[in-house]
């Protein structure tokens, strides 16, 4: 469990309990679902939003994944903030309503399960990033932002060693974790067109607004164009003066591969975000903000948020 005074994060069994409790009391706007299982074993749960959700219509999607590292728990709450907004705001929020009739919002509160329950074990905090899944060397974890399939391991961006904090993994998509979150992104394609246009992958900390590519320092380079760079770039730049972010390609903060917003466009072409949320500096404890700090900082994104979905056409 979370430590005495930090009740309000949820454990992944509340987690669950959250999106089935948004899911009873919203069930015309909503369907659970799953898109896999971690390396432990745990469901992968995902919720979809949009009027009539029993149906895939031909609405404009929009994904939001949260939690690929374990100890960035404030990002579950982001996502399970968005859950809560675009349910309890239906009918009776203006801007709310209208993009759940016009789209189709899945949320994934957590791509990492083993190791956020992990991270909290015995009621302290361990300071855990990877997954849970041993390496050759019997040392535990990939770091599942090493893993997409998009350039992995091409550039310096990643360790080969498993006991690095950034642990690509002995081979692209060798977590579970990665394997659904990439089969269920596949498996938007519908009539060959990929249906989720935008995406948000929630990142702690730094306050920051992030877009691909990571891999090079580049800006154009095979699969970015200067027009797709520039609408990267204007979006990104709105999304982030609507929170107070630092916007900034990727790699400008450092270069990885096989991270996820690399994939998404890369293979998918999705518009495609890495927001490291609050606070801006500091040490370990970055990663654990007060569960006094959630409401303010994830509403913080609403408008952020929105900005991404009136882009996803
Ligand atoms: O290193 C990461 O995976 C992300 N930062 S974190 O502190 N949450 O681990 C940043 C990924 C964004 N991509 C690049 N910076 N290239
Ligand atoms: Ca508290
Ligand atoms: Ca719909
Ligand atoms: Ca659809
Ligand atoms: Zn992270």
């Amino acid at each position: 469990d979370f430590p005495a005074g930090d009740e309000g994060y949820h454990t992944y069994e509340e987690m669950v309990a959250a999106l089935r409790s948004a899911a009873s009391a919203h069930p015309a706007i909503t369907a659970v679902s799953s898109i896999g299982s971690t390396y432990e074993g745990r469901d992968l749960p995902v919720i979809k939003i949009s009027d009539n959700a029993a149906a895939d219509e031909d609405e404009p999607e929009v994904l939001f994944t949260c939690n690929m590292h374990a100890r960035e728990h404030l990002t579950t709450e982001m996502c399970l903030h968005i859950v809560d907004r675009f349910t309890s705001g239906y009918g009776t929020d203006d801007g709310v309503t209208a993009n759940v009739d016009a789209k189709e919002i899945w949320v994934v509160p957590s791509q990492n399960p083993d190791g956020a329950e992990f991270d909290i074990s015995g009621g302290e905090y361990q300071g855990w990033r990877k997954n849970r899944q041993p390496g050759d060397d019997g040392t535990v974890g990939t770091d599942l932002n090493r893993n997409f399939s998009y350039k992995w391991g091409c550039c310096g961006g990643s360790s080969g060693s498993p006991s690095a904090e950034t642990y690509r993994g002995p081979s692209a998509a060798s977590a579970p974790e990665v394997r659904a979150v990439q089969s269920f992104v596949d498996s938007r394609v519908v009539g060959g067109v990929q249906q989720i246009k935008g995406h948000i992958d929630f990142h702690t900390y730094s306050e920051l607004v992030l877009w691909p590519f990571g891999f090079t320092h580049d800006t154009v380079t095979e699969g970015m164009t200067q027009e797709e760079y520039d609408r990267f770039t204007s979006v990104g730049e709105e999304m982030a003066a609507s929170n107070g972010y630092t916007p900034d390609q990727s790699s400008g903060l450092y270069i990885t591969d096989g991270d996820i917003t690399d994939w998404m466009w890369g293979q998918h072409k999705v518009l495609s975000y890495c927001f490291e949320m609050y606070p801006s500096g500091g040490g370990v404890e970055g990663f654990y903000p007060p569960d006094e700090d959630i409401a303010p900082q994830t509403t913080r994104n609403d408008g952020a948020v929105d900005i991404l979905l009136s882009n996803a056409t």
